[in-house]
């Protein structure tokens, strides 16, 4: 099944996140997107029940084959291995208390791929590192806001990361977002489309160690709704109205608590690991929307899969019923039992194991008319071939005769069963007393043909 991927970008930093595949990082120069990548990708602090796994083995992000100057430069397997090569040089110079190289300008996307656990579930997404390709500035915001409605069809959401100002300090948060806003503000008026109802769109407010320490949705809000997050919440804003239903915002922080370094740039601590936070939270809410989405397809799948009527007599067939089984077996295996879904596929399952119930009454109902037209059917010909014999009270001809009678027989003699609907061409009162005239004029016939030889032989 092809999956769409959420998407993870910043004004500062942008990603894509696939799950199952990658994020994107796009913004402005210095946003935090390789520190937040890198902070992912080393041990970290994270909320229990929370656990993050870089790939980077060879196993998992094989080296492209072929010569290195012939690779492709939009190749997602050269992505993916020179976003390996680029997230380990970030990751040994924040280990070593420095900050990672700012990303080259010219360089194609990268990829980076984590395992997400929450609670025993586990999440692989896929990040992607645009580098300002959805921000060009040649772009008007509608052309940008076609660009971006398409990028999110092919992809689980978009993460905008947005730093945070000191306390009593007005971020510059919008900058060259400003552009993005625009866009968002044409998808969220219409005109450009709508973005898919399955999208999920985070605004991330990254270096929130700048305010304090790990906060949640409510410290968030009140930080966009207050002086300090003025610059922020016009794109806010405009990220919600462009995914009314699919939009949420998020603190974070890739280094935790930091310590100047040379000029303005902050550094991280030497605490190990180190004292992120709110990393794993975005893609979470991404990973379990993009998987409650799936749970309704799959769910809905099978209910349309198991719509078995009583009229569905085709539906007997065993083999149909198997196919369900294994669709909700698939679903089982996929989902904890208490998935919200649960107790509507346990129905199914018990509903399509009972289907064939009322199939069946339906099928022998149907066998009966069809048996019982056909036999009644069967009966008004005879009826008809027989009539003129038995409206004359006998025939001239004795085979006719008998013939006639024989039927006669047959049908007086027959349980109803036989032919249910017969008795609607000729009740069986009538038929025995048609059978009682027509035996007397039999008997009558062949007495008065006895005596006519007799009397012939004499
Ligand atoms: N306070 C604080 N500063 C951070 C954090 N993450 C990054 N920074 C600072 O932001 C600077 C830029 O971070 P990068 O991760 O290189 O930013 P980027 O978005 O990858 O930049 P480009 O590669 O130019 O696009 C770093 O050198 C740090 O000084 C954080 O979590 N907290
Ligand atoms: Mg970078």
């Amino acid at each position: 099944m092809p999956r769409r991927g959420p998407l993870y970008r910043g004004p500062e930093l942008g990603a894509e996140v696939d799950l199952d595949c990658a994020p994107i990082t796009n913004g402005r120069k210095g946003a935090g997107k390789t520190s937040f990548l890198a902070a992912l990708a080393m041990p970290h602090a994270a909320r229990d029940g929370v656990a993050c796994t870089w790939r980077c083995a060879a196993a998992d992000v094989p080296r492209p084959d072929g010569a290195e100057d012939e690779w492709a430069a939009g190749d997602p397997a050269v992505a993916a291995f020179h976003g390996v090569e680029w997230l380990r040089a970030a990751v040994a110079a924040i280990d070593s208390g420095g900050v990672p190289r700012l990303n080259p300008n010219d360089h194609h996307p990268f990829r980076f791929r984590f395992d997400l656990k929450e609670d025993g579930i586990e999440y692989p997404i896929e990040v992607i590192d645009y580098s300002g390709e959805l921000l060009a500035p040649e772009q008007s915001a509608g052309e940008l806001a076609v660009r971006l409605r398409d990028h999110l069809a092919a992809c689980d959401g978009l993460l905008v990361l947005a730093e945070a100002p000191p306390h009593g300090a007005v971020g510059n948060a919008v900058g060259e977002l400003h552009r993005l806003q625009q866009a968002f503000a044409v998808l969220g008026g219409g005109e450009r489309g709508r973005l898919p109802v399955d999208t999920s769109i985070a605004l991330v407010v990254n270096k929130w160690d700048r305010r304090g320490p790990a906060a949640d949705a409510d410290h968030v809000t009140a930080f966009l709704d207050g002086p300090d997050g003025v610059a922020h919440r016009g794109l806010r804003d405009a990220l919600r109205t462009a995914d009314p239903t699919g939009f949420r915002a998020f603190a974070a922080s890739a280094f935790g608590p930091t310590r100047p370094g040379n000029g303005t740039t902050e550094h991280p601590g030497a605490e190990r690991p180190l004292p992120s936070f709110g990393l794993e939270e975005p893609f979470l809410w991404a990973a379990r929307r993009r998987r409650t989405f799936d749970a309704d397809a799959a769910v809905a799948r099978v209910r349309s899969l198991a719509y078995s009527p009583w009229w569905r007599i085709d539906h007997l067939a065993a083999s149909r019923r198997g196919t369900v089984a294994r669709a909700v077996a698939d679903i089982r295996a996929a989902y904890p039992p208490d998935f919200p879904h649960a107790a509507e596929v346990e129905r199914i399952a018990a509903d399509t194991s009972h289907a064939w119930r009322p199939q069946m009454v339906f099928l022998l109902l149907l066998v009966f008319l069809l048996w019982g037209t056909a036999t009644g059917l069967a009966d008004q010909a005879r009826y008809a071939r027989h009539r003129p014999v038995l409206a004359a009270g006998g025939s001239a001809d004795p085979p006719a005769g008998e013939a006639a009678r024989d039927w006669l027989e047959s049908y007086t003699g027959r349980h109803l069963l036989w032919s249910p609907f017969s008795r609607l061409v000729i009740s069986n009162s009538t038929a025995e007393r048609e059978l009682i005239a027509l035996r007397d004029r039999i008997k009558e016939q062949r007495a008065g043909f006895a005596a006519r030889e007799r009397d012939q032989a004499e």
